[in-house]
């Protein structure tokens, strides 16, 4: 067995907008979160990912926090919270709130102000600096709005530094008081009985914008073990780091348990093997399987010894992983098993976004007025500027657009897809009728059923905990192979990414069927032809 907790268990994200509305006015809310554990007990997982419900102007929706301690009133009550937390408890389900301190809204207390204010003790909790020549102090861009990072403060002919939209202004964590500001915070959710944090963008903390450092900052580990020391303290406690510049070594630097900082981070080097590398968000390249294994197996390798890997294919900021690396004809929900397969499979802690679990799919929009994601509008109007037809830029907004995973969750056939009575704040994608939890349910063969049986598996086989991973290299391209072994078991696990069947060559073994996403699946191993997206476990 795996020691901790969260190494034996699935965790499920929650964007809390599309979840399930309880109160009719279009909106997801914590009630309605509360309302579906049983469904979430039922697919088995044992911790959710909550994304931000915290008070908020919703320039990001949540991710521009105007007080850490409230709850937005969309959402509901801190007494809901609790409700949450506790009815959670009860279905052996615990709560993982997300962290988002590398900026605060502009509309937070702490800003408010800092502006108002240079002389105030707030001040130096942000990023300020002296205008250059009249100019901003360098050409450090928004990753948000393309223009620069740097907005001016008229009153006190400073700049302030936002790294994401103007209204999500940059923390400064070479302040002391800041730094223990943000841990009372922590401590005070910690309290609440929580079981973990997702921290936002965590390898941009220690940035120091004017010698551009924005990632990996010198002081960025230090930060962190402090962190560790001053907060949660306990390795059962569930911290997982948003690093978007992390390779499999810093993966291993964030995640090595005698470091003390965090339990693991999501590394997203996996999910460039369809992009064009160095290339824009809406550049993609057929799916080079070859390359999606590689960046896997990189970081199953490095961290195996010591240090630990999330398992992801998609989030809230990403495009749906059946549309993106399977099917959504006629093979979507062989794709999506498969996926679930290959994923689930591998060593480190699995997530499972809202949706994934029965192959919900991508919503493209024709009109931008469709379009509720900041970064997909903002980039659209650049796209516009720079020559692009209407057509022309909805077709690359379509392919990053994050709405893409944030329409509302599919529960039934019901107008909206069961989500709300009342017209949802982003539309229902209109599959729903086709795609639900209710039909998924039942149906024996969805690919709820896949995705339930690959929980339950996590938490009763140590093979899958903690079994050590082998790549099997003598394979196709477009197959991933390898092995999990531990004491006497021996797992293999083999996925077909294509939907052309291919002829593989496995250890010859007798082997017994554990999972797979065909009715039957290969009498004897050796030399066997895979079908289309065929994926399947075998004990050998
Ligand atoms: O995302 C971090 C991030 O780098 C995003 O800009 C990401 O690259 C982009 O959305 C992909 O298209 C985190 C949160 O997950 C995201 O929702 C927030 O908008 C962002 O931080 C700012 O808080
Ligand atoms: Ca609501």
């Amino acid at each position: 067995m795996c020691q901790h907790w969260w190494q034996r268990a699935t965790v499920y994200q929650i964007y809390p907008r599309s979840f399930q509305d309880s109160n009719q006015d279009g909106i997801g809310d914590i009630p309605g979160i509360i309302s579906r554990l049983d469904y979430l007990a039922q697919l088995g997982i044992e911790a959710i990912w909550l994304s931000p419900v915290y008070l908020s102007p919703n320039a990001d929706n949540g991710y521009d926090i105007a007080d850490y301690q409230a709850i937005n009133p969309e959402y509901g009550t801190m007494a809901d919270m609790d409700r949450l937390i506790k009815a959670a408890a009860k279905r052996h389900i615990r709560i993982v709130m997300d962290l988002v301190v590398n900026h605060t809204s502009d509309e937070h207390p702490w800003f408010v102000s800092a502006k108002a204010d240079p002389h105030s003790e707030q001040r130096d909790y942000y990023v300020w600096a002296d205008p250059v020549d009249d100019h901003a102090p360098n050409d450090l861009t928004s990753g948000f709005i393309g223009g620069s990072a740097w907005e001016k403060d008229a009153a006190s002919d400073q700049y302030y530094l936002h790294l994401f939209s103007a209204k999500q202004v940059d923390l400064n964590w070479q302040n002391p008081q800041l730094r223990q500001a943000i841990y009372q915070m922590m401590n005070f959710w910690i309290d609440k009985g929580i079981a973990g944090f997702r921290m936002d963008v965590i390898d941009m903390i220690a940035k120091e914008p004017l010698k551009k450092v924005l990632v990996n900052g010198p002081h960025l580990h230090d930060y962190l073990h402090e962190m560790q020391q001053q907060t949660w303290h306990d390795p059962e406690f569930l911290t997982v780091g948003e690093a978007w510049s992390a390779g499999s070594k810093d993966a291993l630097q964030y995640s090595d348990e005698r470091r003390q900082e965090l339990s693991m981070i999501f590394q997203f080097g996996h999910l460039w093997a369809d992009r064009k590398l160095g290339g824009e968000k809406w550049e993609t390249v057929p799916l080079s399987v070859g390359r999606l294994k590689q960046a896997l197996y990189d970081c199953q390798t490095t961290l195996a010894a010591h240090g630990w890997n999330s398992l992801f294919w998609n989030n809230h900021d990403l495009p749906r992983a059946v549309s993106r690396f399977g099917q959504v004809g006629d093979q979507r929900e062989l794709s999506a098993k498969m996926l679930a397969i290959t994923l689930h499979g591998l060593k480190g802690t699995p997530y499972v976004y809202q949706g994934e679990e029965i192959g919900m799919t991508n919503c493209p929009v024709s009109l931008i007025e469709q379009v509720n994601d900041v970064e997909a509008r903002t980039i659209y109007q650049q796209l516009r500027a720079q020559g692009d037809d209407a057509l022309t830029a909805m077709e690359k907004i379509n392919i990053f657009n994050r709405d893409n995973a944030r329409t509302p969750m599919q529960w039934d056939t019901g107008e909206y897809g069961g989500f709300s009575q009342h017209r949802p704040w982003l539309d229902t994608n209109p599959n729903y009728f086709e795609i639900n939890v209710a039909t998924a349910l039942a149906e024996p063969t969805s690919v709820f059923w896949t995705y339930q049986r690959l929980i339950a598996l996590r938490k009763t086989e140590a093979v899958l905990q903690c079994g050590t991973f082998t790549a099997l290299d003598a394979v196709p391209e477009q197959v991933i192979a390898y092995t999990r072994q531990h004491e006497q078991t021996t797992w293999l696990i083999c996925a077909n990414f294509l939907a052309t069947a291919v002829t593989v060559t496995l250890p010859e073994k007798s082997a017994r069927l554990i999972i797979s996403n065909y009715d039957d699946y290969p009498a004897g191993l050796g030399t066997v032809e895979l079908r289309p997206y065929e994926a399947f476990i075998v004990a050998i």
